[in-house]
């Protein structure tokens, strides 16, 4: 057997693993025993989850449509054909009529090439990824208050150092196991920690204090917080004047989230409050976790805002254990907004608007780049709507199984002139496709991914890739040279690397493969061979603003309507409000989420036996309250609707929520949340959908009605995509 060392594929913790192989597959992976963060562990799917790798339905060449089949064609006539499309878009239609969808689950070299190849070939800041879906909110949020939207600290100073630990909006123990542990190991050493969800997850349950906050009430939790920290005068006077701005105007905001205001709003008990807001400002250090119940709504900005207005009110930040942490989604999420796969900036979050910055651009790629910001992800639907984005190219992600509202994106989608899909299966989206391109995934290539704590690490090639398929950043450079780009044709991903290194040396200049290959990564910013790389941001409070200075930003709330800044007496705040709320006609709120077993779209978790077999379908979550007034016992079907659609799972009879809530995934095609909620409700600033928050209908069902949902679901979606694997999979035997 060979043994190779790189990076799991899934969770943005960047655990470092073993994989060993015999015969070209992958036989077992074991961990790293001296990695930093995962610490001789991996959680399920790091070690079950590499079937996929091998599955017999990986795509093997590439296909193009031909009416409702898919037929095998060569990569030459696939890239001339891509090309001459790209070419005739730009040219008849100019390059804002081309949009790019890059891939946080690809290396950073995939998405600097792939953003690179949307400004200087095509012409266009069309770029986005699912960060847009995921921390959009983050990266606005924390950027406007600290300079820069990552997170302050590093993972094994949870574990060592913090000794309050405040995780809101994160279902760590399920979506971060592995940083769960650090925070399990905190409390072993006596550290405390308060957790804010409307779900009883395994953190709430070891928490020693955990707060139901109803979902879409961050806001007035943390204001109220606030509230108490200044009126028990627990902030800190000095780090507030030396470190920030704008206390006033906060201090102004937060005055009618006395507990008691904010127990009548929200339902939340008023000495939960006063407990937590003690907890949190008494704590030598304290640091906050966040994830997609702080940033999934239409004021995800305003959460991030409030807690960042929180950390520095109490001086909790910029000291090893203390800081705000946004726990990053996918794998390589953080380092594809840090290589510019977003439509506002290049590499290392330049603004596109920005004419010296673009000059820099320009000179470094030699070609004129366009000053004007492109489309979000979630602006597109509507933009191939009206007929201004005619051809999409996507890689590395399913939208057709994650964005929100499918119902109406499965007709959007069909309105493009021309779709190209670079995956490693036939998915949900592909299906749609003109043209299908095969990718290497993770086993198959070099490079470096940049997990939640911003270690950019060195992913590593085990296994060939199968068939025909490429590496994403080839194809990239193979378009580009037909389209009559010369300044792409790199030898390898390290070739790539270096050119980042020379184009964002204050950031990456010091992060060379060689010490990659030393060390169990480097965290940028680290500017020379010599520097150690920044574990901690913001460090005594020199914060990366161009002051130093934190912003602090009011963020005024209430549940029904969105408040008048002007009247309250506001120059400039941020104002927020829950977008849908109960009814007679919908009486539940639903939140969606994921469950530790799957990995979104499951198209790779879902190959794998062992957690198909312990989490084979969708299970919705309800409350033994609503069970009983619904006559719906464990494991009964139940129809849940919303004003968008409707989906027919097993319920899972569960104190985990709260009566009148449900949960749902989006890991199954079968029952997909995403074909109830909202994609109209977006936050103003940063786009994202309010996926944690939409009215909801439930009613008992039976094994009938799920049975006819499936068949039409599978109709709707599912029988292009198996007919189209099996096509590809006849194709490959008669070879
Ligand atoms: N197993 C597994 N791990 C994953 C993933 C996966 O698909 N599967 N995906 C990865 C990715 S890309 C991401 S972004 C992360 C996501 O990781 P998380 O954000 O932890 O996961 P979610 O299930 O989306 O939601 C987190 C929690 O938010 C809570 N919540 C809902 N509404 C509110 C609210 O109003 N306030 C508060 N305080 N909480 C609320 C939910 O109850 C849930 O427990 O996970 C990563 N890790
Ligand atoms: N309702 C609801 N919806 C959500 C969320 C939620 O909480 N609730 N969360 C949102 C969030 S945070 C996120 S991050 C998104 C995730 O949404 P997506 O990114 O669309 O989901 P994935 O299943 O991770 O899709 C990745 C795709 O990339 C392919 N792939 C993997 N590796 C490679 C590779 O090396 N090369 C290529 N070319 N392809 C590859 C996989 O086969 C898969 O089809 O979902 C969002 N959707
Ligand atoms: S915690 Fe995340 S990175 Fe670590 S093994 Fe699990 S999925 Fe992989
Ligand atoms: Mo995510």
């Amino acid at each position: 057997m060979t043994t190779v060392k790189t990076v799991c594929p899934y969770c943005g913790t960047g655990c470092n693993m073993y994989v060993h192989t015999g015969s070209a597959h992958i036989a077992k992976v074991t961990p790293d025993l001296e990695h930093p963060v995962s610490q001789g562990e991996l959680c399920l799917k790091g070690y079950y989850g590499f079937n996929h790798v091998a599955d017999r339905r990986r795509l093997t060449t590439p296909l193009r449509r031909q009416g409702n089949d898919f037929i095998p064609i060569s990569w030459d006539s696939a890239l001339d054909e891509v090309a001459g499309k790209f070419s005739a878009v730009r040219r008849d239609h100019g390059p804002d009529a081309f949009a790019l969808f890059a891939s946080a689950r690809c290396t950073n070299e995939d998405n600097y090439v792939a953003q690179k190849f949307a400004r200087a070939v095509m012409g266009t800041n069309n770029v986005d990824h699912c960060a847009r879906l995921c921390h959009s909110s983050t990266v606005s949020g924390l950027a406007q208050a600290f300079g820069s939207g990552a997170m302050t600290n590093s993972i094994p100073e949870i574990g060592e150092v913090s000794d309050l630990i405040f995780i809101i909006g994160s279902n760590t123990a399920e979506q971060h196991p592995l940083i769960a542990r650090h925070v399990i190991r905190a409390q072993q050493r006596g550290a405390k920690l308060v957790v804010a969800d409307p779900r009883q997850t395994e953190m709430a349950e070891k928490a020693d204090l955990w707060i139901r906050v109803p979902p879409g009430h961050n806001i007035p939790l943390v204001n109220g917080m606030l509230h108490v920290v200044i009126k028990e005068g627990l902030h800190d006077k000095e780090f507030i004047d030396a470190h920030s701005v704008g206390f006033d105007d906060v201090v102004h905001a937060v005055e009618s989230f006395s507990p008691e205001a904010v127990e009548r709003m929200s339902g939340i008990p008023a000495g939960q409050i006063v407990h937590a807001a003690r907890m949190y400002a008494g704590a030598r250090a304290s640091v906050i976790l966040f994830a997609m119940g702080i940033t999934q709504f239409s004021h995800g900005v305003g959460n991030v805002a409030s807690l960042a207005n929180l950390a520095v009110v109490t001086g909790q930040i910029g000291r090893p254990g203390a800081g705000v942490c946004p726990l990053r989604g996918q794998g390589n999420v953080q380092g594809a907004c840090d290589l510019g796969a977003l439509p506002n900036v290049y590499p290392a979050y330049q603004s596109v608007t920005d004419p010296a910055l673009r000059a820099h651009y320009e000179s470094a790629w030699g070609v004129t780049l366009p000053a004007k910001v492109g489309l979000k992800i979630t602006e597109v639907p509507a933009a191939i709507d009206r007929g201004e984005v005619r051809t999409l190219m996507i890689f590395g992600e399913n939208p057709l199984m994650s964005d929100p509202d499918l119902g109406a994106l499965r007709k959007e989608i069909q309105k493009l002139d021309f779709l190209v899909v670079m995956d490693l299966f036939m998915t949900e989206t592909a299906r749609f496709a003109n043209i299908v391109l095969p990718a290497a995934c993770w086993a198959e290539k070099d490079g470096t991914y940049t997990n939640t704590e911003r270690r950019v690490q060195r992913g590593r090639a085990v296994v060939p890739a199968p068939g025909e398929a490429r590496l994403d950043w080839a194809v990239f450079s193979a378009l580009a040279a037909r389209m009559g780009y010369a300044g792409m044709n790199y030898g390898g991903a390290q070739e790539i690397w270096d050119e980042v290194r020379r184009v964002v040396p204050k950031t990456f200049g010091g992060i060379s493969y060689a010490r990659l290959d030393k060390l169990p990564g480097l965290s940028w910013p680290c500017p020379s061979e010599d520097h150690p790389g920044t574990p901690i941001l913001h460090k005594d409070g020199h914060f990366t603003m161009a002051s130093g200075k934190a912003q602090l930003t009011p963020v005024l709330f209430d549940p029904n309507v969105l408040p008048d800044a002007k009247t309250k007496g506001f120059t400039h705040a941020i104002t927020a409000h829950v977008v849908e709320h109960a009814d007679t006609a919908y009486p539940f709120i639903l939140t969606t989420g994921r469950r530790v077993y799957n990995y979104h779209t499951g198209t790779m978790t879902r190959k794998s036996p062992l957690l198909e077999q312990l989490a084979p379908e969708e299970r919705i979550e309800l409350n033994p309250a609503d069970a009983k007034e619904l006559g719906v016992a464990d494991g009964d079907f139940i129809k849940l609707s919303t004003r968008r659609g409707k989906s027919i799972a097993r319920a899972w009879v569960t104190e985990r929520v709260a009566p009148k809530n449900v949960f749902s995934t989006f890991h199954y095609w079968e029952a997909n949340c995403n074909e109830l909620t909202n994609a109209q409700s977006l936050d103003p600033i940063c786009g994202i959908p309010e996926y944690k928050v939409s009215a909801a209908k439930v009613e008992k069902s039976s094994a009938a009605e799920a049975k006819s949902w499936r068949d039409w679901i599978q109709g709707e979606y599912r029988v292009a995509v198996e007919r189209a694997t099996n096509a590809v999979l006849a194709g490959r035997v008669q070879k």
